[in-house]
């Protein structure tokens, strides 16, 4: 595989945590790059030392350079239907990702995991089971770690790989010892065509993988070719997976062995017994062992900004759902948590929907919503969904506002449905402004 990289022109464009760690790889391998940025100041920058490259070039893309290259690495975050690199692949260059390059040298067991919604919970679940089975399993790609970063630990059995859209749609020769495709809704449409074009990015996780493990109520993950597959669904017990009535209570079914009773999860909402049962046939896949997967099911409290209790104050819960960034998880998040509010939920919503359809929330929004509060970009759509919606300008605001609003048994949930570059850093950013407005409340 090394030869891939001998005697060509390399080029790395986007100088973030994935260009960086590529740049870093490359160099180990021997091979200096040409780096670029469309960014004048990459955060990046600092940490590379010019003189051991081939040249750094930022701001606009120069598509003459580019088109001299044999080899691009293009990060995540840059369309790769850029006219610059649309060129240079027509002059000849090959085009590729940081998981792609990967997957050329990785010599370890992967598992892989893609969807809409869910992802990181997913992968997290599946490294802790796979470690709770004495396996050293380490989790990487879209949930922070780049792949060529985490490539480089000797001691790691399986690797379990978070992959956006993104990084599949440059993607194709990972082998995988199982895929998953967890869900799809609308997400990514300032990028993508449409949802087939989206759909079609994300299908190509199942390319070369030994079991294919979708979502039978989402025909849009369902994977194309005829490898092993494994449908799984909350609504239908089937192939040995789902939810099943034992002791006059719900179960986890895994594998067709019941595995623990859903009220000993420690992640809540019917989304996640869904993320559970996947994650389970995920690490099956790789090894892990029935009982440390329970464990791990009882153990895992789930990630911060995802359905997080931030504080419950005169009988209110403040609930941090920001990493709800497109309308399918701000969904779940209402189907899972409508169940245990005895009293109001008031939803704060609104951000950039990433040229989302925010009507989808329609119905929701009558059902579930007693009070909607929205802000940002993509507001007034979602103002304009429900009667009586109150806009602010900024998230304290919000809080403030909730905070009037709301009564005891009341839950005040932060669920945007929209990413949160308008008005923060990061989806973290804006879930930790939120707990601080939280508990500023007197
Ligand atoms: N950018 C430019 N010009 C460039 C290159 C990038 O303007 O030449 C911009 C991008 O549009 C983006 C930002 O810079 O706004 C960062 O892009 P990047 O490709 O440099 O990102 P990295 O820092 O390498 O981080 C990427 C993933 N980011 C994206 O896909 C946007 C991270 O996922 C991932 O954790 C990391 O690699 C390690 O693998 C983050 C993400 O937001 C969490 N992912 C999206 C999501 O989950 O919705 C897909
Ligand atoms: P991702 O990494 O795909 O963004 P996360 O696990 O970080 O997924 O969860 C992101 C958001 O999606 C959270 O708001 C969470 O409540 C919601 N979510 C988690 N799992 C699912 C699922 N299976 N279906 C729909 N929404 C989900």
């Amino acid at each position: 595989m090394q030869q891939i990289l001998t005697a060509k022109r390399v080029a790395v464009v986007g100088l973030g945590l994935s260009g960086l760690a590529t740049v870093r790889f490359l160099l180990s391998k021997g091979v200096k790059p040409v780096l670029m940025d469309t960014r004048k100041q990459p955060a990046g920058l600092e940490q590379i030392n010019p003189d051991k490259v081939d040249g750094i070039y930022l701001g606009e893309l120069d598509a003459n350079r580019l088109a001299k290259m044999d080899l691009i690495i293009v990060s995540p975050g840059l369309s790769i239907k850029h006219p610059a690199l649309r060129f240079a692949r027509l002059q000849g260059a090959e085009i590729l990702g940081d998981v792609e390059l990967f997957a050329r040298f990785n010599t370890k067991p992967v598992v892989a995991i893609t969807g809409s919604n869910g992802k990181s919970t997913v992968t997290m679940l599946v490294e802790a089971m796979l470690q709770q089975s004495g396996i050293k399993a380490v989790a990487a790609g879209n949930i922070g770690l780049p792949v060529l970063e985490a490539i480089a630990q000797p001691t790691t059995e399986v690797f379990v790989l978070e992959l956006s859209s993104f990084q599949l749609e440059t993607t194709t020769n990972l082998h995988t010892l199982a895929s998953a495709n967890l869900n799809l809704s609308a997400d990514h449409l300032d990028r993508y065509t449409d949802m087939a074009e989206y759909a079609a990015a994300k299908a190509q996780i199942f390319r070369h993988c030994q079991l294919a493990v979708y979502n039978a109520d989402d025909r849009l993950t369902q994977p194309a070719a005829s490898q092993a597959v494994l449908a799984i669904s909350l609504n239908a017990a089937a192939n040995g997976y789902g939810i099943v009535q034992l002791q006059q209570q719900p179960w986890l079914m895994v594998a067709g062995e019941p595995l623990l009773p859903v009220n000993e999860m420690s992640l809540f909402g019917e989304h996640n017994q869904f993320n559970a049962l996947v994650a389970a046939a995920l690490a099956l896949a790789a090894g892990a062992k029935q009982q440390a997967i329970a464990e791990t099911l009882r153990t895992f409290k789930g990630l911060a900004h995802r359905c997080e209790l931030v504080a419950e104050v005169a009988g209110v819960r403040w609930i941090n759902d920001s990493k709800a960034t497109n309308v399918g998880a701000t969904l779940a998040a209402l189907a899972g948590l409508r169940g245990s509010v005895t009293g109001k939920i008031i939803l704060i919503a609104g951000g950039d929907a990433k040229g989302a359809d925010v009507s989808e929330m329609s119905a929701a929004l009558q059902q579930d919503v007693q009070q909607l509060i929205t802000l940002g970009q993509d507001g007034p759509a979602i103002a304009a969904l429900k009667e009586d919606s109150k806009a602010v300008k900024t998230l304290q605001q919000a809080v403030r506002l909730a905070a009037e609003l709301a009564q005891p048994g009341d839950m005040v949930l932060l669920s945007p449905a929209c990413a949160s570059l308008d008005m923060f850093k990061s989806y973290a950013d804006r879930g930790e402004q939120f707990a601080k407005a939280v508990k500023e409340l007197k």
